[in-house]
Parts: structure tokens; sequence; C-alpha cells
């Protein structure tokens, strides 16, 4: 169905001239897209951005044939709403319910709305999804053994194979389509956020079971040796080797690769790493001086590099558009004693930013993100300000799709900026952590909130405060001088336009400032 849908807009495009961007000719064909979206990578985690004590040739290969940015931003600090956001091209939030999902949590994306893959599904692309899903599954008291939906197949992926929530949350199956794989219906799932369940132990009870022990929360079901966050039972032969995820994210991945047809394909592959528990395949592990973290890292790399390999044997690499980000920035201790603290050496893992995961600095959302296509995309540098929301009106330009006004509201075209052909991305973007904050031009606004400077847990610098505060990012990217004070007249411009981005609902049409809003 896809595909005729494809041959009859591709029809009716030859007619009227009207479906695709000017910048494309009629009779290119249309990239692949490859989306690699690592988990809790911070920006100066690799070493194009400029890390020392660890290498990632990979990436840095992937980054020397492609555009590397130095201001592209997930549009939350932490996963869920990052993820919420990039999908829907609404701004998480926007909507109640898109924090940090429990692993028994609903679908949190209506199917009725327009979505990314379902607005290239319509365009005529095979769309797929492999890795963390973290955005809900089911419609409420979802039962793990049976027919599992909705979810990705039912918001415009063709196919899933998925980590339901996160690495650390039950249940620690995988997800193929709408069944848990590998699962003993003699032996069934239960799933309980609230109180233990079937009488097995736990890591609050039972610690001389653990090989990795928590440092803070984590210390419910043990699967694998390892506490978690929530209580499951049953589903033994279901649950998955921490260690050979990575591996096994590759092999799906690879797997939709080869399902060629004549459509081209988007691929979501969301890695596991460098998210907690950091349990490394053994071939990473010690290969760093940073102990798991930067061995994930390590691993982190080898998975990019497997799919880059693997376009290249097909001969599918120069139309391919592959794009490496993550969903926030990094944290070091998140919840296990992984000697991530210990071994840090002098590595920075949010670079020259200041904060990281869960904070309002900069630290939180801007993220490493590289863009490569052979065949159109000249290597460089770019400084543009581009937002992971933003892929969804930038992709419907690619694809040839239109958007209706109502579709993806506060996703920007920026082609030209994630293709390296224009040095301007967006105006301004709204930044999400534990408070708002508003980036435009050289400066940062971060709204009043108040609340301890340093998160007690992570060691997180929290950009909190009790007034709002004001920083000119572009000369003071570590977010040191607070200006707020001797330039109010600035801090009310960017906060009136923080307002009024909250109070429009349709931020790509109704905020427009001297925007390069090319939709
Ligand atoms: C926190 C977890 C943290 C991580 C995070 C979500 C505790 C104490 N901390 O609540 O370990 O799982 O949620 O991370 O439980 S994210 O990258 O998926 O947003
Ligand atoms: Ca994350």
């Amino acid at each position: 169905m896809n595909r005729r849908l494809f041959l009859n807009l591709a029809g009716s495009a030859a007619v009227s001239g009207l479906l695709r961007p000017t910048a494309f000719s009629a009779n290119a064909p249309r990239p692949n897209i490859l989306l690699i979206y690592a988990d809790d990578l911070g920006y100066g985690d690799l070493s194009c951005y400029g890390a020392k004590n660890i290498r990632t040739p990979n990436l840095d290969r992937m980054a020397k044939g492609g555009v590397r940015f130095t201001d592209a931003h997930s549009s939350s600090a932490t996963c869920t709403p990052s993820r919420y956001s990039m999908l829907t091209g609404e701004y998480a939030w926007r909507k109640k319910g898109t924090g940090v999902l429990p692993g028994d949590a609903r679908l949190i994306i209506d199917p009725k709305r327009p979505t990314l893959p379902g607005m290239l599904q319509n365009a005529g692309y095979r769309t797929g999804v492999v890795g963390k899903w973290h955005l809900g599954l089911g419609d409420g008291n979802l039962d793990w053994n049976g027919e599992i939906k909705p979810g990705p197949l039912e918001i415009g992926f063709d196919s899933a194979f998925l980590m339901p929530a996160t690495g650390d949350r039950v249940p620690c199956v995988y997800v193929k389509d709408r069944r848990v794989v590998g699962l003993d219906p003699k032996d069934p799932i239960k799933v309980d956020y609230q109180k233990p369940i079937g009488g097995e132990p736990t890591g609050r009870k039972n610690p001389e079971l653990l090989r990795v022990h928590p440092s803070h929360g984590h210390d419910m079901a043990i699967v694998n040796g390892v506490s978690r966050i929530g209580y499951m039972t049953g589903g033994k032969s279901a649950l998955w080797v921490d260690e050979d995820m990575a591996a096994e994210f590759v092999k799906r991945g690879i797997e939709f690769i080869d399902q060629q047809g004549r459509e081209p394909f988007f691929l979501y592959f969301a890695t596991h790493g460098i998210h907690v528990p950091r349990l490394p395949n053994r071939r990473f592990a010690g290969k760093t001086s940073m102990g798991p973290r930067g061995d994930a890292i390590a691993e982190l790399d080898w998975t990019a590099g497997q799919l880059l390999d693997h376009l290249e044997r097909r001969g599918l690499a120069k139309n391919t558009l592959v794009i490496f980000t993550s969903d926030n920035g990094p944290v070091v201790d998140d919840g296990y004693k992984d000697d991530a603290v210990e071994k840090l050496g002098g590595h920075r893992p949010a670079g020259p930013l200041r904060g990281g995961k869960y904070s309002n600095f900069e630290g939180g959302t801007r993220v490493p993100m590289i863009a490569r296509w052979p065949e159109r995309i000249k290597p460089g540098v770019s400084g543009a300000l581009v937002g992971q929301q933003d892929f969804f009106a930038s992709f419907a330009t690619l694809s040839g799709a239109k958007l209706g006004k109502d579709a993806a509201p506060d996703s920007f075209d920026v082609l030209p900026a994630l293709l390296g052909e224009s040095t301007k991305g967006r105006d301004w973007i709204v930044e999400h952590a534990r408070a708002l904050s508003i980036r435009r031009g050289e400066y940062k606004l971060i709204a009043a909130n108040p609340g301890p400077a340093v998160s007690r847990y992570t060691n997180i610098e929290m950009g909190t405060g009790s007034e709002p505060q004001l920083y000119r990012v572009t000369q003071d990217p570590g977010e040191q001088k607070n200006l707020a004070g001797t330039m109010p007249d600035k801090a009310k411009e960017l906060s009136a336009l923080l307002e009024k981005v909250k109070a429009s609902p349709r931020s790509r049409v109704d905020v427009r400032t001297s925007v390069d809003n090319h939709q």
C-alpha cells in the first residue's frame, strides 16, 4: 500500500511539480534516512568533540565525512520528552504525562496524530525502529503475554524491535512488533511498579545476589545480577542479556536495512548505550581508562561503525542520510556504583558546557550531532542552532511530503542547515529540563526555578535560581556570568518570547520572529 501511495504521489508530483522542494531535482532518488540515537551521551564524550581520554574512530570518521554541529539540541534533558518531541514535532512540555516513564506506562503518542515515521511512511518510506522505546506501550494495564498494542506499529513504523523502556527498568525483555521475543507461555510475565511480586529477591533485600550495586534507587527486581526499577516475575526464557544488547540491536538494524524494497527506508536506531546499567560486551570491557562508562562509549562507537560499514557493503552509503545524536546530556553517577565517578580522570562529559542530564544549563540539551550524506553533504563544522524536534519538518521537505498546519507544531524546517548548506538554523529554541530556557541569538534565559543548586544524587549542577538567569552563551558557553542584573532589557525580551512560545501551541506557524522558517 505504501509503495502504491508513493507511486501515486510521484506521478502527481511530475504533473504538478509541487511536491518536491525546489532544492531537489525531480529525478534525484530520495535518500534513505538512518537516525542513530544515543542515550545520555554528552557534548564532550566523543573524540571528534574534543574528548582526550577516549577514541571514537567510527564517529570521528563519520564527522569527517559530514557536518558536525556545535549547537544542536535534544528538546529535553531527559529521554522520554526528547523522544516524544522528536517523533511528534511537538514540545513535550506542552503535554502532561511526557516525563520519564515507568516501564508499564501506556503509549503516550496518540495514534491519531501525525508523527515523523507516519509522515515518512505516507511519503513512501519503509519505516522501522530498533532499540530503546521509552514512550509507553498499550493503552493501560498491558498484558505483556498477549498482543502489545498500540505501540510503534500504530504510530507509523512498519516494523519494530524494542527495549520497551530503559535498561534499568523492567520488563527486561525485547518486543518484536507486537510480541515479547522468546516468551514461554507457561512462564508468563508480570510487571508491577508499586509493590514486590512473586516473592522474588530484590536488590534492597538481597544485595548479596548483585554483581552491580545501586548508588541510588535501582533496588527492586534483580535481573542478570543487576537490580532495576520496578518489579517483574516470569518471562525467564525471554530475558535479555545486557552484555549482548548492542550486538542484538546491530543485528536487527542490519536485518531491517537488508529487507530492501524499491522504497527508501527510514530507520530510527536508538541505542541503550551509554545509559545505565553500563554493561558493555566483554570485547569492550577494560578497553578504556574510564571504566564501564568509557567502555560503553567505545561500544557505542562500534555500534555506529557496524551500521555505517553495512551501508557501505550494500552500496547504500552514498545515498543514505545518517544522523547521529543523543537524547540528552551526560550523567556520571546515574544510580549504580560502576566506577564512572572514580575513573573519570580529567574527562569532561559535557565538554566546555555546564551541567548535564536533567540540568537547565547547556549540558542538559546541547548534544553531539553529526549528519552525513556523501552524495549531498559537503563536510564541515556548523554552528547553526538546530533541534531534534526539527527533524519532522526538515524530513518532510526532504521526502517531498507536505506538512498540514496542525502537524508537528513546534518543528521548523532547518533542512539547509542540516545539510550544511546554510549556517542559519533556527532563530530561537526552547530547552526543557527542570525549567524552560530560551535561546535566541547570543543569549539564553533560564526561567526562575528555585531548588538545590546541585543534585545530591547525580552531583549535576541543575541551573536552579529563584530569579531568571541570563547568559551570553556564544562567549560564555560555560554559563558562568549571569547578566540578568546588568541587561534587564535583554532578559525581558527573551522572557516575553518564551511566554509567547508557551502561549502558541503551534510555534512554527505562530511565532515568527526574524525567522528563517522555510515552511
Ligand atoms: C531516573 C533514574 C535514572 C534513569 C533516569 C531516566 C533513579 C534513581 N534514577 O529516575 O537512573 O533511569 O530516570 O533516564 O531511578 S532517561 O535517559 O531514560 O531519561
Ligand atoms: Ca537518556
